[in-house]
């Protein structure tokens, strides 16, 4: 049985990655750290009962920014396969909490790297870095592939660039077999509700139920190429079983821009949204004549990322892999799971009990 180890598996990707590593057999362990709440709601489907023998599912105690609960894990695991996911994954956060985004996000990889190194696992332990196409930032060339030139444009792409070259420098300095998955964007229903797609889904979910009037966005004219996570995981899985380490773009080649998919979730939910205005002025008005979306500033970042666009081609030709949610499934899909939850929250402020507002 292969032995595999997720950190950030309390994660939307580590959910996703746990559930498929199970299926095919796998011993799965993740590193999860401590809060104040529990924080394993993506996983608890997966959870095991620690006194019922033969499971497969472990999780650990540990912290990106520990080095020794880290080296302590991986002697203890001794995996076969690491996924590194953890991190302070928002950008706009990064730019609030830039000593941390660097610790967890680009110290935190060389901890793993140098573990596996400490613990003389260079032969047996494969490594997967999670990179991001925030690496380009302000892009260099359309679409994005493997060599096109990193231009960073906030402290959380910063250390993300870090974390590649660690990356690349592990694999050739020691052998170690390390890749980096160039992921673009990927939702899914368990995506953070802070991030812009899981934002509108659930914002326009509840302004259906009259549960929220209006929805506050930033950019609107970003553009993404997103994907589902459920379809971006097992890439990750499939990169770690070529004969070759090697860094792959995963991407769908088709980019919308943020009013896109206020539109597409607002189609399903049968609003027709009308737009009007410009710049901070912008709102998008309903059939009734209501605003139900409005652009705040607040949501601005000081460096942008105006657009984004993946060429997968060398994934698709060596890994076999293709992406198979479209962009309308993918929305759907989302704008539906929150329907559910908007609807749970409706009954509960019909018994006299208030849902709770959320402006993030
Ligand atoms: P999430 O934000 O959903 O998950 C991040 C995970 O990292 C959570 O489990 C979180 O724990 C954990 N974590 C954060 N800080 C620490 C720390 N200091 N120590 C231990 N664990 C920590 O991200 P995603 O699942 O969306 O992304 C997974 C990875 O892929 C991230 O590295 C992200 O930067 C990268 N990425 C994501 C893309 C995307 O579109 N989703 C695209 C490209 C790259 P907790 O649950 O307690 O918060
Ligand atoms: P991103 O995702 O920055 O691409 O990083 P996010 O969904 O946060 O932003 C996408 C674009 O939408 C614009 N935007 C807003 N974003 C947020 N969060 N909230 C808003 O109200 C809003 N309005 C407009 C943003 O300015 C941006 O242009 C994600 C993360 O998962 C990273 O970890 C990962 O590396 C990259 O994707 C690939």
């Amino acid at each position: 049985m292969k032995v595999a180890l997720i950190t950030g598996i309390t994660g939307q990707d580590g959910a996703y990655l746990a559930e498929l590593l199970l299926s095919k057999g796998y011993e799965v362990h993740g590193i999860k750290r401590r809060s104040s709440l529990l924080n394993t709601d993506r996983i608890d489907h997966l959870y095991q009962d620690p006194h019922v023998q033969g499971r497969r599912l472990f999780l650990h105690y540990g912290d990106m920014t520990d080095s020794s609960s880290l080296i302590r894990i991986i002697q203890q695991v001794q995996p076969d396969e690491i996924y590194n996911l953890a991190a302070q994954s928002h950008v706009a956060v990064s730019f609030e909490e830039p000593e941390y985004t660097a610790n967890s996000d680009a110290l935190g990889p060389l901890r793993m790297l140098e573990a596996i190194r400490i613990l003389g696992l260079e032969k047996k332990t494969r490594f997967y870095q999670a990179s991001t196409s925030e690496l380009y930032g302000l892009v260099q060339e359309v679409p994005q592939k493997e060599t096109t030139p990193f231009y960073p444009r906030s402290p959380y792409a910063v250390a993300k660039l870090y974390a590649y070259w660690i990356t690349v420098n592990y694999r050739e300095a020691y052998g170690i077999y390390a890749c980096n998955g160039i992921l673009f964007n990927h939702e899914s229903p368990v995506r953070g509700e802070t991030f812009v797609t899981r934002k509108i889904t659930r914002a326009m979910a509840r302004i259906k139920l009259g549960l929220q009037d209006c929805l506050y966005l930033g950019n609107l004219d970003a553009r993404r190429d997103w994907g589902h996570a459920r379809d971006y995981v097992e890439m990750q899985w499939l990169m770690l079983q070529q004969d070759t380490p090697e860094d792959f773009v995963i991407a769908t080649g088709v980019q919308y821009s943020v009013r896109d998919f206020v539109d597409a979730a607002a189609r399903e939910l049968g609003i027709a949204i009308q737009w009007s205005g410009q710049g901070v002025d912008e709102v998008g008005t309903d059939a009734q004549g209501r605003v139900v979306v409005r652009v705040d500033p607040r949501y601005f970042r000081p460096t942008e990322v105006e657009t984004l666009l993946g060429d997968a081609t060398w994934a698709k030709e060596k890994l076999g892999w293709v992406p198979r949610t479209s962009f309308d499934e993918l929305v759907a899909e989302m704008v539906r799971e929150d329907l559910k939850s908007a609807e749970r929250d409706e009954l509960v402020k019909k018994h006299g009990f208030s849902a709770y507002d959320f402006h993030e």
